[in-house]
């Protein structure tokens, strides 16, 4: 079920557990600003996950409250997980659902990262 963007963040969501390392998963990357990890439902050849550290429900929780230095950091650190997997080349698409429309189910900031096969024209 997508969530409200709205709603105050959850420390049980999945991500936050996932964080706290209560929970496994395969990670790729990770910095003071973020933990990036295989999408346990892979859409794509590839299928990374890259979230804050910092309890963010949304894009637009996380847009109205990090700090410009945070925003960057996070933002460097998609990059460099796309880079460092060589995604470059062959290229990559960059998703992040928001909220009951955008069909965001988990109540943490991710940015998708999809790549390995050519992903076709943008939905919307
Ligand atoms: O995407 C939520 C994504 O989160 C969806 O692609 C599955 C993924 N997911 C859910 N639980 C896990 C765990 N435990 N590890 C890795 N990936 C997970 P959304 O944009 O909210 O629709």
């Amino acid at each position: 079920m997508p969530i409200d963007a709205t709603q105050p963040y959850d420390d049980q969501n999945i991500f936050a557990k996932l964080l706290r390392d209560e929970i496994p998963s395969k990670r790729v990357y990770e910095d003071d600003f973020v933990v990036a990890f295989h999408d346990i439902n892979p859409q794509a050849p590839t299928h990374i996950l890259v979230i804050p550290r910092n309890p963010y429900v949304s894009w637009d929780d996380f847009t109205a409250k990090a700090s410009d230095a945070e925003i960057a950091g996070v933002m460097r650190a998609v990059g460099h997980v796309a880079r460092e997997a060589g995604l470059v080349a062959p290229g990559y698409r960059l998703l992040v659902n928001v909220g009951q429309h955008g069909h965001q189910e988990i109540a943490h900031l991710h940015i998708h990262i999809f790549a390995g096969r050519p992903l076709g024209p943008m939905l919307a």
